[in-house]
């Protein structure tokens, strides 16, 4: 008999903590009072939280360590100089700009790279990322394959660029409208989904001779580069930490929120090549964040990113991570619930439309789903569809092809008997899926509007 060879996760565990399991009846009125959006139900209230990965990891007793090693200084703390160091070492980007959280990087890098009018294409929206293009008065346009918004269809690389869709651009608006490219690694409303080299490689061809530059949303680059080393031809024996480095060879620059891959609580960063630009960077970053050598972290929150992100890159952490996902994605798909193909790195997205094919899609599918997915067993989800598509510059709404709702694994967090609970938990739930009614929307705040709206049920 071949004896199979399973992965395991590559730590132990030292100190958990308590979570607790409510009653159907409590679950009830906390939805109710939470206006049946998860974002806002008190974390008191939810048995297993897959809200998110970001900020909400498991930190390592290195990097517990380094929190007490934390040089509060105001100005030149010593944590700073060693993310520095790291930054340079794991990613090659020459200079670094710290800040509070990812969508902080986005911020200054939307101010100093964006003039009123320019277009930015990228692989798929990202919320954040696609509002602070639009406020700095950019106009984001899709340039991902078709494929990716096909939830159905197994293409290993979803999160590629469609070069005709980039040159199509190029000749419309001229390539001194685009003053870069955004690509994600992974492309998180795709489902996770990673890019190629091959792609990336084409892209920076293609972009160089036209004199535009390419920035990055490294924020799960790990990865993105794991995926490399299991689906792309060439770089089966790579290491993880090598392919990272070489994506970002094929880039001018980076934001980061170091809230995923980094495994902290909070932090992110800009990083750039140019040192006009870090100059520029470097000065709005105290106008927004705090000062070039913290960004709005505190000394203790650089150290334990600067270790954390030097484990995100080893093979046998990646390894787990991804494997723990794809053991959950296995497990729905035993009880035939539909859901976005291939897995990805940071979660499992269901196709509502598929899961409710009897809603609308503006009875919110997605985000009734989540809603009943919560009232199961206290398993929280989040909305990726409508809801947190929003509104164009017009006031119409943005009809995205994905009607998804996203769970996501924490790293380091749950266990494999977790997973077999929240696997159950949804096909309990798809067993009775032809008696679940949709939602109206009854609040809807002007930004980032799926944070705080509020829903009653039909
Ligand atoms: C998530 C989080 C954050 C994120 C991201 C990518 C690809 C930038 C950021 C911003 C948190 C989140 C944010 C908005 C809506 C829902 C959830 N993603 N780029 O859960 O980073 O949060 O540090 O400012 O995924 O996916 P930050």
């Amino acid at each position: 008999m071949q004896i199979k060879r399973s992965w395991a996760e590559p730590y132990k565990i030292k100190m958990v903590e308590l979570i607790k399991m409510t009653t159907p009846a409590q679950r009830r009125k906390a939805l109710k009072d939470a206006g049946f959006n998860t974002f806002l139900l008190k974390s008191e209230d939810v048995y297993i939280d897959l809200l998110t990965d970001s900020g909400t990891n498991a930190m390592s007793d290195q990097q517990w360590a380094g929190m007490m090693l934390g040089d509060e200084a105001y100005a030149g703390s010593k944590n700073f100089y060693h993310l520095e160091k790291v930054v340079q070492e794991v990613y090659g980007y020459k200079h670094l700009v710290p800040t509070h959280q990812g969508r902080g990087a986005e911020n200054i890098l939307s101010q100093i790279m964006i003039k009123k009018g320019d277009i930015i294409p990228g692989n798929m929206y990202f919320t954040t990322t696609r509002l602070h293009q639009e406020l700095a008065g950019g106009q984001f346009i899709d340039v991902i394959i078709d494929a990716a918004h096909q939830p159905e269809s197994e293409e290993p690389f979803k999160g590629n660029i469609d070069l005709n869709k980039v040159e199509a651009l190029v000749k419309k608006y001229g390539a001194e409208k685009i003053p870069y490219i955004c690509v994600a690694t992974t492309v998180n409303m795709a489902g996770g989904q990673p890019i190629s080299l091959k792609n990336l490689k084409e892209l920076r061809r293609l972009t160089q001779k036209h004199g535009i530059k390419i920035m990055l949303d490294m924020t799960r680059i790990a990865e993105n580069a794991f995926f490399i080393q299991q689906r792309e031809k060439g770089y089966g024996n790579v290491p993880v930490s090598k392919i990272v480095r070489e994506i970002c060879n094929q880039t001018d620059g980076a934001t980061m929120s170091g809230k995923k891959d980094g495994c902290v609580n909070i932090g992110g960063f800009l990083a750039l090549n140019d040192w006009d630009k870090f100059e520029e960077a470097r000065n709005m970053v105290v106008v927004y964040e705090g000062l070039h050598t913290y960004g709005g972290l505190a000394g203790r929150d650089m150290e334990a990113l600067a270790i954390g992100l030097l484990e995100s890159v080893h093979d046998d952490h990646m390894r787990a991570r991804v494997g723990q996902v794809e053991y959950l994605g296995k497990e729905m798909m035993k009880y035939d619930i539909p859901i976005v193909q291939p897995i990805g790195g940071h979660g499992i997205f269901v196709d509502a439309k598929k899961f409710l094919p009897h809603l609308a899609q503006e009875q919110f599918p997605a985000q009734t789903l989540a809603a009943e997915i919560y009232l199961d067993a206290g398993v929280r989800t989040m909305e990726r569809g409508m809801v947190s598509a929003g509104r164009k510059a017009n006031g119409e709404n943005y009809c995205p092809k994905l009607e998804l709702v996203r769970f996501t694994l924490p790293r380091r967090v749950y266990t494999q008997a977790h997973m077999d609970v929240i696997a159950e938990s949804t096909a309990r739930v798809y067993e009775r899926r032809n008696r679940i009614k949709g939602m109206k929307m009854v609040y809807e705040p002007k930004y980032l509007r799926f944070f705080q709206a509020r829903f009653e049920k039909l």
